[in-house]
């Protein structure tokens, strides 16, 4: 008898906002390949990170688990590659598994992907161009590095091909393809050079945010588009002579046009993927998911980067089709995180959800169905206070389907990659119904005191639910804050 256990199609990319998919109603490009998937099966459109960074929120996905669960809370700290994950038990349930592309959690015999029959990853972020990668030794003894001449985005949609071409067609499969792009330095494929050479790329509403009201530490990130660097970034002179908010539209233009190129080589490699399950008569039994591991400012507030629990850098994408189960041409408003993706693959395949997970199964929402009492808040919490490339403020938060309250603590808390000093604590909060670009912070404003109430309740329901604390200072902070309301 064949197994027909579902295969799984798992395409994450790095640093993929919402926004610059055309299934999320894109203003910017079109992404006809991943819009297959969204047209074939659901979209959701409450899906959140936790930890908006490379390194954590993919430890969140891996495990199921929060990061200060999983340990992986910056980029600096490599995840444990003896902890459960998804792929190690669909794994031992008999299931093929591979990883190609961008690993990111750590090298080493503690920290190198376990978990997969074949992987071949990038080393750290790895290059667009012409890549070394890394893989085991066919005898089992330790790496090989592989110089690979080519586009990144290319080999890394070959490679997953190639796999699957000569994978047992008896058993499953779970295939994790993990793009680099289109993370920075925003490298595009000869194939997408002179894309949007002859037009202009419509600028984002809050371009021009003067960040009035906001917290002191929000204002002083380097994250403006005047801080991106214009050798590596923008790979260009700045034309002489422009005013300042000429420049600003200059520097958008130059960044936004290369995010957007390296996004057309993911299109067009999902394309690729999507178009060989059709001819293998594959696309029944497999579900195929495209996501990113955070969102990204587009420009948005006048930004670049992540980090931030602002709904840009804060919603993930998730695209996800399965002809045999999910109703084609459909979106969910119903909240879905990161650390969900593991118990549903496992649950999708008929494997048991580990205990240690913390996530929920989305099933019933693939489904159709939001059952009573689907969660309708969300933890987060970023750790690396002001990294010297960004100085975006620890912060944590919780965000509910109307509002959001963020609490920067603006500690480093002895987290590697983390710096002093230590500010005072200061918070935000946001009415989302009336103020989605979270332009207003409506924290001083008695109006909403009694909102703020009920989310540093909820704030501390959820931070004991995970297992996490709340940071005395910011919660006294909070106290005096409402108080004084
Ligand atoms: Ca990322």
């Amino acid at each position: 008898m064949p197994d027909r256990r579902p295969n799984l199609i798992y395409i994450m990319s790095d640093d993929h906002a919402a926004h610059a998919i055309s299934a999320y109603g894109s203003r910017i490009n079109r992404t006809p390949h991943l819009d297959r998937i969204a047209e074939g099966g659901m979209r959701l459109d409450a899906c959140f990170c936790t930890n908006s960074i490379c390194t954590p929120s993919r430890a969140a996905v891996l495990t199921g688990t929060y990061n200060h669960v999983n340990g992986v809370t910056t980029l600096f700290t490599p995840m444990d590659n003896t902890l459960d994950t998804f792929p190690k038990r669909l794994q031992a349930a008999g299931y093929q598994t591979a990883l190609f592309g961008k690993w990111h959690l750590g090298h080493g015999p503690e920290w190198d992907p376990t978990g997969f029959d074949t992987w071949r990853v990038l080393p750290g972020q790895g290059h667009y161009h012409n890549p070394m990668m890394i893989e085991p030794r066919r005898d089992g003894r330790g790496l090989r590095f592989v110089e690979r001449g080519g586009y990144a985005t290319d080999l890394i949609t070959q490679d997953s091909i190639r796999w699957m071409e000569r994978r047992d067609p008896e058993r499953p499969f779970a295939l994790l393809c993990h793009h680099k792009a289109p993370h920075r330095p925003w490298e595009p494929s000869p194939d997408h050079f002179t894309l949007y050479d002859d037009v202009d790329i419509p600028e984002p509403d809050t371009m021009w945010d003067d960040h009035r009201g906001r917290a002191e530490v929000v204002t002083a990130m380097q994250m403006r588009l005047m801080d991106l660097d214009p050798v590596t970034d923008l790979k260009a002179t700045v034309p002489p002579g422009l005013s300042e908010e000429d420049e600003i539209r200059w520097r958008y233009q130059r960044y936004i046009k290369d995010y957007l190129r390296t996004i057309a080589s993911i299109d067009d490699g999902v394309g690729r993927m999507l178009d060989w399950l059709d001819a293998n008569g594959l696309s029944e039994d497999t579900i195929v998911v495209y996501t990113s591991d955070q969102g990204f400012f587009l420009g948005d507030h006048g930004w670049f980067d992540k980090r931030m629990m602002y709904e840009e850098s804060l919603a993930m994408p998730f695209l996800v089709r399965y002809p045999a189960m999910i109703e084609a041409g459909t979106s969910s408003e119903a909240m879905a995180l990161n650390v969900d993706f593991a118990p549903t693959f496992l649950e999708l395949a008929g494997v048991e959800v580990p205990e240690t997970v913390q996530g929920t199964s989305l099933v019933p929402v693939l489904g159709g169905d939001v059952p009573d009492g689907w969660q309708t808040s969300m933890y987060y919490r970023y750790w690396m206070h002001r990294d010297p490339n960004h100085l975006v403020p620890a912060h944590y938060g919780v965000r509910t389907h109307h509002h959001k309250l963020i609490g920067y603590y603006n500690d480093p808390l002895d987290q590697p990659g983390a710096f002093g000093p230590v500010d005072p604590p200061e918070w935000e909060l946001f009415d989302l119904d009336r103020d989605r670009s979270e332009l207003h912070n409506v924290i001083g404003d008695p109006a909403y005191r009694e909102v703020a109430f009920d989310l540093r309740a909820e704030l501390a329901r959820l931070q004991a639910m995970v297992g996490d604390e709340p940071h005395p200072a910011a919660d006294a902070a909070l106290a005096d804050l409402l108080v004084a309301g």
